[in-house]
């Protein structure tokens, strides 16, 4: 009897959990393939809010401000035999060739395995070079085969970062290209790398970070969608990356989705190094409205939207030595993986936006020319900023790729899409 009666107690409070966890998914718009799991060997043990605090998240500040400078740990992780720690030297030919092919071969796919993100040697080397980098946040790991030649297996970087939530200013770690080589998966790797750079960021007396992921992990802060614009209709139909609606024939198609040849917006200009102190001014404003939010210093500024052919592309409005608006965006090819004729996607993600004396639609528009004039395929943005309100005007379709914001050891109330203006690459 008491046995039933637990078990009564035991189904209902499962019925409670998964009733609290349908809850928490619909507002944070979680994916249907996303999955909650009961426990979490490695997560359930890091600063990071958890799913099963059922309460409504309202504690703005650090998890654990116990540990101490002094008490982190002077050695590094241990790691299995015949693996070994490398940091990589963003300037050394052969060590970012060996970066570049190992996240080319093993790094994030879409669900169905057609296609991988491909960033160029220029790109992680612009990233990795952001102002402030530390060489010993460029955290590789090594693993000697019977032959003695040795390998790149695994990788995770963090690069200075400066963010405000809910008015909080935090400087800390932007955490990306965490990274095991396919044939090493499953072997507890990864909470090694992460537990490592942890401890390195923590030398730096630097105890939180932010990272995005596909993947859902404890536990979100905020959750956004991929959208879509095509450039190259033809192509995305031949790869399956976009399929046309039965009502739609090609040729209309083509028609709906074709883009003039010129920009008419009077002024623009591509981004030089002499508009830095303005586009400062004006990014600092635009971003101050977003309960989660990005700064730049001048100095970042000049580093992430001075424009380099291949990888970022910005453009200014300006009028009189007035600027008044400002777009950018960034190349971050795919290998298409399963098509015999074409091998690249070549796809612009969208920077950021701020649009004053022209419409954020007209803006965004012009973004799309420019696109497609510099030969790309299709334009990607994430519904976060203001982004969405202009997305159906200008032919974006939803994709099927979410990706989630984090924050390591913060507790903050979550935040909706168009409450975000930060963007991680
Ligand atoms: S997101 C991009 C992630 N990379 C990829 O998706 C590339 C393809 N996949 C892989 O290379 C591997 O599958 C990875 C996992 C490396 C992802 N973030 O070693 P395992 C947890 C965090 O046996 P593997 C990006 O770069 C998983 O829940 N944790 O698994 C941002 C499980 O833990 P638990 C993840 O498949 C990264 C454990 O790993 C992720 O061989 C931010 C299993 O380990 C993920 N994306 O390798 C990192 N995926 O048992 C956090 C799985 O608890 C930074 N896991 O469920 C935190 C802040 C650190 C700095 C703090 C400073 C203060």
């Amino acid at each position: 009897m008491q046995k039933e009666h637990s078990e009564d107690k035991d189904n209902q409070q499962k019925d409670d959990d998964a009733n609290e966890i349908n809850d928490l998914a619909s507002a944070l718009q979680f994916k249907k393939s996303d999955i909650i799991k009961d426990h979490y060997k490695f997560w359930d043990t890091q600063p990071v809010l958890s799913f099963k605090d059922k309460t409504k998240i309202e504690k703005i500040g650090p998890i654990d401000n116990k540990t101490k400078l002094e008490d982190v740990k002077v050695e590094p992780y241990n790691l299995p035999k015949n693996f070994s720690w490398y940091d990589i030297d963003i300037f050394n030919s052969k060590d970012i060739k060996m970066l570049y092919e190992f996240l080319r071969d093993n790094y994030v796919e879409d669900d169905e395995g057609m296609f991988r993100f491909d960033y160029s040697e220029e790109f992680l080397k612009w990233h990795l070079s952001a102002p402030g980098f530390l060489k010993q946040w460029h955290v590789g790991v090594l693993h000697k085969s019977d032959d003695g030649t040795s390998r790149l297996v695994g990788f995770i970087s963090g690069i200075p970062i400066h963010i405000t939530v809910h008015g909080n200013q935090l400087s800390l770690v932007e955490i990306n290209f965490l990274c095991v080589n396919s044939k090493f998966r499953s072997k507890r790797l990864a909470p090694v790398l992460i537990k490592e750079i942890t401890r390195r960021v923590n030398l730096q007396n630097i105890w939180q970070a932010v990272y995005t992921s596909g993947t859902l992990l404890p536990r979100p802060i905020a959750a956004t969608n991929y959208y879509h614009r095509n450039l190259n209709l033809q192509k995305l139909l031949d790869i399956r990356f976009t399929y046309l609606r039965p009502q739609l024939n090609l040729a209309r198609a083509k028609k709906l989705y074709s883009l003039p040849k010129e920009v008419s917006i009077n002024g623009l200009r591509k981004f030089e190094t002499k508009d830095v102190p303005q586009v400062y001014e004006l990014l600092e404003k635009h971003l101050s409205k977003y309960k989660i939010r990005a700064h730049y210093s001048k100095e970042e500024i000049e580093h992430w939207f001075t424009p380099k052919d291949n990888l970022v592309y910005s453009y200014v409005v300006e009028t009189n030595g007035v600027v008044t608006d400002f777009f950018s965006f960034y190349l971050l090819p795919s290998s298409i993986l399963k098509h015999d004729v074409h091998k690249m996607l070549y796809a612009a993600y969208s920077f950021f936006n701020v649009a004053n004396s022209v419409s954020l639609k007209d803006l965004l528009k012009t973004a799309l020319i420019v696109a497609k004039n510099e030969g790309f395929d299709v334009f990607n943005a994430l519904d976060i900023m203001d982004n969405e309100s202009v997305f159906s005007n200008l032919l974006f379709s939803k994709g099927d790729g979410s990706l989630k914001y984090y924050l390591y050891n913060y507790s903050a109330p979550e935040v909706k899409q168009d409450e975000l203006g930060i963007v991680l690459m």
